[in-house]
């Protein structure tokens, strides 16, 4: 049942696009905002503004924003730990994204949980749990309650290649496969789990094919072509609203930097990383731009001067937010 999309050739063969060009600019918009906002996060933790720690995503925006940029306010998006960018693609204001990493008060959980695991409730954003695929777990139940109330809406979950091998994800798969239920299941495959390498987490090539023992749909795509994760999404999500079930969609991409910002990731040879950069899903999908005559030296830079002032007033928010008193440590949580 696993299908393979394998657009191998670059973005920019094409000489005419089938996507609008407001769609392509705001993709293009999208991952640029996701890379800044991301970096400004790593810069802020090396200068000690904030506990805790931090996951990058750098490199993997093309799964990133591909996949969750349709998404209708109604649906869902259950995040990994890595994927504090994916608020932002879902409406997040960068206010409350940095006022989360810094835990102050006007974060949406006011301060209770660690910098990168943001939940959003009235956004439906759903709180990463530290704990590798459990989100899998809570977003597959998200979109059973969903489906039981006759909603059209969706959820997008997203893990990494080490997730594949929990056990957890195979229930979720499982039990999604068994009531179709309205789920897209993105596993962001940067080849690495923390310090784990693919070839000894499994057998596999294509993470895709996990899909197939839940009989669900499975589809690869390169990660790093925004076009390719977007048109897979997008027909993978019109498959779920439709009731014709859920869809593993495997992204094969790299996390640029370590694990966390505190691994300096002394496994990786030099010489991968370099290769991977040459694959930057934003130079590529300028060229695309570029060549249709959309995108100017002058619009990159007004994108990212726009993009610039807004994280600068919403780091400057969040320096000003004060911190939750002690007191409140015990409000708003369920026991
Ligand atoms: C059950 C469990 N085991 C181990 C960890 C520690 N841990 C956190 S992230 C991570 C690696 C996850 O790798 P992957 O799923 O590929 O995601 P990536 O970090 O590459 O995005 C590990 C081992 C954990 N949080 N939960
Ligand atoms: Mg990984």
């Amino acid at each position: 049942m696993a299908t393979k999309v394998n657009r191998a050739t670059a973005v920019g063969d094409a000489p005419a696009s089938r996507h609008s060009p407001e769609l392509l600019l705001g993709l293009y918009r999208m991952m640029v905002k996701c890379r800044m906002c991301d970096e400004k996060a790593r810069i802020l933790f090396k200068q000690g503004k904030y506990a805790g720690n931090f996951y990058s995503n750098v490199g993997q925006e093309g799964g990133e924003v591909g996949a969750a940029f349709s998404l209708r306010e109604d649906d869902w998006v259950a995040p990994s730990h890595r994927d504090w960018t994916s608020c932002i693609v879902k409406g997040a204001p960068l206010k409350a994204c940095f006022a989360q990493l810094y835990g102050k008060t006007d974060s949406p959980d006011r301060g209770k949980s660690t910098p990168a695991h943001m939940g959003y409730p009235e956004l439906h954003i759903i709180t990463p749990a530290s704990t590798i695929a459990a989100q899998l777990m809570i977003g597959t139940g998200v979109a059973w309650g969903l489906k039981r109330q006759a909603k059209d809406s969706v959820v997008v979950s997203f893990c990494g290649d080490g997730a594949t091998s929990i056990g957890w994800f195979h229930e979720a798969l499982n039990f999604a496969g068994v009531h179709r239920l309205p789920m897209l299941y993105v596993v962001q495959n940067n080849l690495w789990a923390e310090s784990v390498p693919l070839r000894l987490q499994t057998a596999l090539t294509d993470l895709s094919d996990r899909a197939k023992g839940h009989g669900i749909t499975g589809v690869s795509v390169d990660g790093n072509d925004i076009l390719a994760v977007y048109d897979a999404a997008t027909k993978a999500i019109a498959r779920a609203r439709a009731g014709q079930g859920p869809t593993v969609l495997e992204c094969k991409t790299y996390r640029w930097y370590g694990h966390s910002e505190i691994d300096p990731a002394k496994y990786r040879m030099p010489e991968e990383v370099a290769e991977w950069k040459k694959k930057d899903p934003i130079p590529r999908f300028e060229k695309y731009l570029a060549d249709r005559k959309l995108l100017s030296d002058q619009i990159k830079k007004q994108v990212r001067d726009e993009i610039t002032r807004e994280i600068d007033e919403a780091v400057e928010f969040a320096e000003k937010s004060p911190y939750p008193a002690p007191e409140e440590a015990l409000e708003h949580i369920w026991a």
